[in-house]
């Protein structure tokens, strides 16, 4: 019996429509109403300033460790902006700027990276699920969703995000699979900015795209230029109807960078040549959005430092309203209390220790 081929029928497609130069492909080019446009643009520029902020604050001592979302705007807001609030949104821990386009409250989210349980409080009709700093556990949980909105017969659509370093855990390819078994009405946005912390990409898989992954389990599979919103845009909208049709979930690997540490208790320079950030510095997605904006007529000079204004007063009023909460709530401590009736060894000593630091922080204040 000769060894024979099996066409599987599969090739990658990659999808660009606003490219580094800033050329357009008009064919391409979705219908996205001014209003829609110019919101995409606040929301990004917003999911930009913010965590300009939070580092500032950081820095400062005045929230803890938390991960930058820089350069990583459109792949999220490209992605986000399909759902409607009946859809579900299953986010990793790098969706800052989507979960407030969803409708959390920026100063929920200062609240949470100071340790207080009441920045993880979600509303219940809210249908968005907590920040999952488990590597990829999160897919999983989106794949149940789906299957359950499918059962029930219902048009809803669940999104969920990850980065390159989750396709490496089973729970992507367990769900992966089951979504596509079940048909489940999942979105799967892969975020594939270059690195899991130190590990880059190349360390990390050894096939050419993520995308191409989605072949082995039966869906369609698209790579996309993560910082063109537009395309972005444009693969999640159709990968939306699909799952609101009932035919199926779809993989969409946005290519994108991470331009900052990948946290803030890291430190980039010493894996990584500063070469490589330019590089990617260069395709921001921001810039590239307004030049398109632009040259629409929708944005100029002036309408920008108004945007830019509001923002950042937006941003005041949600510091002013987290540390005046925090004050009331005064210290994080409680977040030991209701969980254990007694405290295994190594929480009793994280607790030690954070009692420690809020003493020594407290003393610092007082004597100005
Ligand atoms: C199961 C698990 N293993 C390891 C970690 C530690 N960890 C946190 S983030 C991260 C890398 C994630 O990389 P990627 O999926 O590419 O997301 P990115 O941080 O780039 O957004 C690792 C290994 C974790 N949180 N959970
Ligand atoms: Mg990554």
């Amino acid at each position: 019996m000769p060894r024979t081929k099996i066409d599987t029928g599969h090739k990658v497609e990659y999808l660009s429509i606003l490219d580094d130069q800033n050329k357009l492909d008009k064919e391409l080019e979705p219908d996205i109403s001014e209003e829609r446009l110019l919101e995409l643009y606040r929301t990004m520029l917003f999911g930009r300033r913010f965590d300009e902020r939070m580092l500032n604050l950081q820095r400062q001592g005045r929230i803890g460790t938390f991960p930058p979302i820089k350069g990583q705007e459109a792949a999220q807001m490209g992605a986000v902006f399909h759902l409607r609030p009946k859809d579900w949104l299953v986010p990793a821990f790098r969706e800052t700027a989507a979960e407030i386009w969803r409708g959390r409250s920026p100063a929920s989210v200062l609240l949470y990276y100071n340790g207080f349980n009441e920045g993880t409080i979600i509303p219940m009709e809210q249908r968005d699920m907590p920040m999952a700093v488990p590597v990829g556990s999160q897919i999983l949980h989106a794949v149940g969703l789906a299957y359950a909105a499918k059962y029930r017969g219902t048009d809803e659509v669940v999104m969920t995000f990850f980065g390159d370093g989750a396709t490496s855990e089973g729970d992507f390819h367990e769900g992966l699979n089951c979504a596509a078994v079940y048909q489940a009405p999942v979105v799967f946005i892969c975020q594939n900015n270059h690195w899991a912390i130190s590990i880059p990409l190349q360390k990390q898989m050894h096939t050419a795209t993520i995308a191409e992954k989605a072949q082995a389990y039966g869906m369609p599979g698209i790579q996309v230029d993560g910082n063109d919103v537009l395309a972005v845009y444009a693969a999640v909208e159709e990968a939306c109807t699909r799952a609101r049709n009932s035919d199926g979930p779809t993989l969409i690997e946005c290519v994108t960078y991470r331009v900052m540490m990948h946290t803030t208790a890291d430190d980039p320079s010493r894996y990584r040549s500063e070469e490589e950030v330019a590089v990617w510095q260069k395709k921001d997605p921001l810039p590239r959005f307004e030049t398109y904006l632009e040259e629409k007529g929708l944005l100029d000079a002036t309408g920008r430092d108004d945007l830019e204004d509001k923002v950042q007063q937006q941003i005041q009023e949600a510091v002013d309203a987290a540390e005046k909460q925090m004050k009331e709530l005064g210290d994080p401590i409680y977040m030991f209390d209701h969980l254990y009736e007694q405290l295994p060894p190594y929480l009793q000593r994280q607790k030690e220790e954070l009692e420690m630091r809020l003493q020594a922080k407290k003393k610092e204040a007082d004597h100005g």
